[in-house]
This record gives C-alpha cells, structure tokens and sequence, in this order.
C-alpha cells in the first residue's frame, strides 16, 4: 500500500521517476480491471472508477488482494497457459522482438521509455544482438532507424508525444521515402499531461504523413500489432505509427505470445533511388504516397482490429477507437452493448462500417483517447446531417484523459463517485531528492542573482525544472528541450542581462548543442549552466550521450575554454560557486558554468546493481 502511494504522489511530479518492472507468467485470462491496481511502473488502474485513484476503497482493496493471490498462483503454474501479465510498454517490446526486429532506436520520455529498456533486458534480444543503446534525441533515433530499415531489415524507434515533434521532419518524410525493412514508429501520447508539458495527439501526424496507425485497445493488441506491425510496413512500403497513450502504455494485463520470427536477411532497395528526395523523385514519390491512400483505407477496412459489432438499439451508434473501446467495454461485460458499436485501432478510418453505422443509427457518438479527431473528420463526413457527439459539444471534457466513468455519464449511467481523500494521501508538491546536486547549484546561483535587480534563468525540462518551485524560485521558463540556450539569448539579444541558461547534461547534447553554436556565431552575453548529474535522471536513470564530453564539445562549438568552468556542487563549494556565477555573470559574451555531481539517485542503483 505505501508503495502504491507513493506511485499514486507521483503523479504530480512532471515526469515520472522510472521504476523498472519484469513481466510475470500467467495461465489465465484476468480482466484489466482486477490487475490494474498492480500497476508497478505509473500509478494508472485502467479501467477501475477513475476517482477512485484518489479515492482508495474498499472494492479497489479487495480487488488488489484478489490480483495478488491470483499472480502468486498463476505464478506456480507457468509452463500451462503461457500468458504473460505485461505492461502495454512491455507487450510492445515483447512483439517487436517477437516480430523479428534488428534494432530499437529511441530517446526516454515518458510513458514510452520501458519498450527500449525491455528490450535491453531481453535475453532472447541480447542473444540475437538487437541493437538497442539509446540515441541523443528523437530525430537520429527515428533517422538511425530508416537507416537499418534501408538496409532491409525490421527496425522499431520509439518516443513520447513531444519526441514526435522533434523526429518531425524525418517522420513526414520516412512516408514520402518509404521502407526497406519494416519500420515501426511507436509514439506514446500522454493524455492529462501526468508526465509532459503538454497532450497533443499523435494520430494527426499519423493523418499528416498518411501512413498506416495503429491504436492498440489492450496489452494483447500491443502486442500482436508491434509483433505484425513489421509486415504491414513492408507490404504498405512505409512506415507504421503505433500509437498508445500513458493507461495502456502502463497497465498490466494477460498476453498471448506468438511464434518468434526470425530477422530479415540484409538487403538493398531494388530502387537505387527510393531513398533520394530531390524535388522530380520527391514529386514522383508524393503521387505514389496519394495513389496509395486507397489501399491503406481498403486495409482498414479489411483488418482484424476494426470491427462492426451489431446493436439492438439503434437510438445511438457509437464509435470507439483503441482504449476508449476498452473503457466502453468495461460497461458492458460479455459484449452486452445494445447500441451498434465501431471498434476502430487501425487508420485511417475505415468509412464502410462508418458509413453502415450512419446509416443505422440516429446519432453517433464518438469515444477517442486525445483531440477530437476522428470526431472532427465525421463532422463533414455524413451527408445526411447525423448529429455527432463527442468531445466538441460537450458529451465529454474537450481535454484530458476519457476514462470509464466518463463514458458512462456520456451514455446515462449512474456510477459510483467513491470516497473522500483520506488526509494521508493529500497533495503534496514534487521536490528535488535531498542532496540533489541542483539542489547546491540553485543555492549558489540565487545569492549571485541577488545582486542584480533584474536577469532571468530560462530553464530546460529535467528534474532541476522542479528549481520554479519553493524553496528555490530560480527559473522563470521551462517550455521544450533546448530552449533554455535559446530563450536566454533571445532575451540577452532584447537587452535582458543577465541571461542565464539551465539545462542539463542529456538536454544539451538533446538539442542544447545548436543553440550554443547561435550564441558563440553571436558572442552573446549569456551564461549557459550545464547542471551535469551524469544521467537521464527524470525518466528514471538512462545513460546520458554527453558523458565526459561537455566540455569538449562547448570548445568544439567554439566557447573560448577561459569562460568554460567545472565545479562539484557540494555545500563546502557554495562559496567558490557563488564567486564563480557573478564573475560570469558580469562576462559579456558566452560562458558556461557546470557543476557536476552524480544524481544520487543513479549512484545508488549502480551500487546495488554492483553487489
Ligand atoms: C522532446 C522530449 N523528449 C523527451 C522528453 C522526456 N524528458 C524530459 S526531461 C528529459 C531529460 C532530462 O535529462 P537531463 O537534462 O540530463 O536532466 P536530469 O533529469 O538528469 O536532471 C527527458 C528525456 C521530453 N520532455 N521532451
Ligand atoms: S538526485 Fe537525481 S533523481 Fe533526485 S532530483 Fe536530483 S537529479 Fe533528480
């Protein structure tokens, strides 16, 4: 229970402080809604009463005893039934190995960091040499891997919703290039922004590339499409988004493997000219991508995850896509739905059952995890006038994650509302750990600030963001990574002195490094402080791609090495630090300070990893 708590507090920490999981046997199918409450890795019950995740009580209780017994049985008869109780992460992981892939490419972010860290553990991936190591940002994982894909074999790249951002230029054009080898770009969204600045919808981009999605309703769809996801890419010839957000990505249910594939012997395109988009190949190749539309929509048509279920009850038809069907489902057990229902997790839209369903019903209802988009699409889509409900008039919350309560009030039920917070479980703000190397250069860095009146700290996304917060207050903006370097010049450009940048070791080399370049060509008068903790810390401890290099790489960049100082971030150096800040402060031109200390968090895992 207080380790269930203390997931539960997590939830308000901006992004989540990984804890690794192993997948567990099982030999029997058990509802979601039972296992949720085992959730190891996020505190997500998927298709439990929503408030009841702030709510404990007494059913939760029972059901997380009964989960329990169940496992520690299910557990002892592992050679029968053979299914595993996976994480959707790891349901993924476990279907790209299985589906034959060469390598996974991708940068942590929660809710999609545990599918590379799965396949690093995997004994089977290890014995097959699939490579796995993690890549300095999204855009060379997804590059890296249309690299492998080129090279003709089956290659899985990996990313959080606002990872897609930064791969957007290579994601668009992967489709306009096409594929070798299978390529899956799997895209963890996160609805409600539990771990991330904001709750875009990856399936816009999906729609934007036109290529294939796949929007998994359970563990077993993960992974089965993962596993068959490869085929699909290279019978389409472009890539395949997988799309998943945080409750599937982080929930637990019973999977079903299937035979492991063997990996694709390398092989060249048979065009020697597939991969170059000069403007007249470019051009070629974008007729081929739009002639191809009808037979991606004939194979959403035709797939096995799409499905019209009948209905006896014709006042409403509802359409579900990936999880939503699921939460649906949760309402009526044994397929006792009496409204007709399409059950969509594969792009794009399959018009023939939507089509069927407007013909059918009076009014559609749509149900989908994210923005309203195939809500929006249906808006134009019936000629007729079918009234369309959703997010855009108010039957659901316009933002934030659905969830099965929400459902029930879009169909009229009554549902249990739970229990009030008990005390123990009150809010509390998210904090740097005690003796967090931050933690000594925010101290330093304030006092040195007190002598200005004015000067700002444009801060980056990793655990030293949580410096907006009491006690420390030292940043004033936190907005995509890189932009610290950037915003700080900018301001510095307006006149703003001091300047300041904070990022941390992973952000630079991330996208920090091409700001630096900006304010070098410029001789801005910034101060960039790289608070190097020697780790991923915020997504749970990866290994960082600027260890041992910062400094190198700010004289690579061109910071003249005067103006270029490290220091361990240790009380007994508060004084030295402080000396260190106003003495660059006062520099006008580009200066970098870092303070460097292990994150204690990962210094204590390597040495339990070492005993
Ligand atoms: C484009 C993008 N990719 C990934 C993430 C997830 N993420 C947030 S902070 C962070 C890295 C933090 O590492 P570092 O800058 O070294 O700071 P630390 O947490 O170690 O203090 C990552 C991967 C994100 N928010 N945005
Ligand atoms: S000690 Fe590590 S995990 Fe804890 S706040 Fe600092 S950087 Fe993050």
């Amino acid at each position: 229970m207080a380790v269930r708590l203390y997931k539960w507090l997590q939830l308000i920490v901006p992004e989540t402080h990984h804890v690794s999981t192993k997948p567990t046997v099982c030999h029997t199918a058990i509802p979601m809604s039972v296992m949720a409450p085992l959730c190891f890795d996020f505190p997500i019950k998927m298709n439990l009463n929503w408030n009841l995740l702030f709510k404990p009580n007494l059913d939760q209780l029972f059901y997380s005893l009964n989960a329990l017994f169940l496992g520690s049985i299910l557990k002892l008869n592992k050679v029968t039934m053979q299914k595993h109780l996976f994480l959707g992460v790891e349901a993924i992981g476990q279907g790209a190995i299985d589906g034959g892939i060469s390598g996974v490419y991708a940068y942590p972010g929660t809710p999609s960091t545990e599918i590379t860290e799965f396949i690093q553990d995997n004994p089977l991936a290890e014995e097959r040499n699939i490579h796995s190591k993690w890549s300095a940002n999204e855009k060379t994982a997804l590059e890296t891997a249309l690299g492998m894909s080129y090279a003709g074999k089956r290659v899985m790249s990996c990313m959080k919703h606002v990872g897609l951002n930064v791969a957007a230029d290579i994601f668009v054009n992967a489709a306009m290039t096409g594929v070798n080898g299978g390529l899956i770009v799997t895209v963890a969204d996160d609805p409600s922004m539990h771990s991330s600045q904001n709750e875009q919808d990856s399936r816009f981009y999906g729609k934007f590339a036109m290529i294939p999605v796949l929007e998994p309703s359970s563990q077993q769809e993960a992974y089965d499409m993962a596993r068959d996801g490869f085929e699909l890419s290279e019978l389409t010839k472009v890539p395949v988004m997988l799309r998943i957000t945080t409750r599937l990505a982080h929930s637990r249910a019973g999977v079903v493997r299937k035979k492991v594939l063997p990996e694709n012997e390398l092989s060249l395109p048979a065009d020697p000219r597939q991969f170059i988009l000069l403007p007249a190949i470019a051009r070629r190749k974008y007729k081929g991508l739009l002639e191809s539309q009808s037979s991606f929509l004939k194979l959403s048509e035709e797939s096995k995850y799409n499905r019209y279920e009948k209905g006896t009850d014709h006042s409403l038809g509802i359409v579900a896509c990936g999880i939503a069907y699921n939460y649906l489902m949760e309402h009526f057990p044994g397929g006792t739905c009496p409204f007709p229902v399409v059950k969509v997790s594969q792009y794009p839209l399959p018009e023939n059952y939507i089509k069927r369903l407007d013909l059918e019903c009076d009014e559609i209802l749509v149900l989908e995890e994210g923005a309203p988009l195939v809500e929006e699409m249906l808006k134009g889509f019936f000629a007729n006038g079918t009234p369309v409900k959703g997010r855009l008039d108010g039957t659901l919350p316009r933002d934030g994650e659905l969830n099965p309560d929400l459902i029930a009030k879009a169909l009229g039920k009554e549902m249990f509302e739970g229990y009030a917070i008990p005390e123990i479980v009150a809010n509390r703000p998210p904090a740097l750990c005690m003796g967090c190397g931050h933690q000594d250069a925010y101290l330093a860095m304030n006092e040195a600030l007190a002598d200005y009146t004015k000067g700002r700290v444009f801060s980056d996304i990793g655990c030293y963001t949580l410096g907006a917060l009491p006690p420390y207050e030292t940043i004033y903006s936190c907005v995509d990574m890189g932009a610290s370097i950037t915003m700080a010049k900018g301001a510095a450009d307006a006149g703003l002195i001091p300047s300041i940048a904070m990022i941390g070791d992973s952000t630079f080399t991330h996208s920090g490094i091409t700001g630096l370049l900006d304010a070098v060509n410029e001789k801005s008068s910034i101060t960039i402080v790289i608070s190097d903790n020697e780790s991923i810390s915020m997504t749970g401890g990866q290994d960082s791609s600027a260890l041992g290099k910062i400094e190198s790489i700010c004289i690579g960049v061109g910071v003249d090495p005067a103006h270029i100082h490290s220091i361990v971030p240790l009380r007994k150096n508060h004084d030295e630090m402080v000396r260190l800040f106003r003495q660059e402060f006062a520099y006008d031109g580009v200066s970098v300070i870092i303070p460097r200390r292990e994150c204690i968090q990962k210094a204590a895992s390597r040495k339990r990893n070492k005993k």
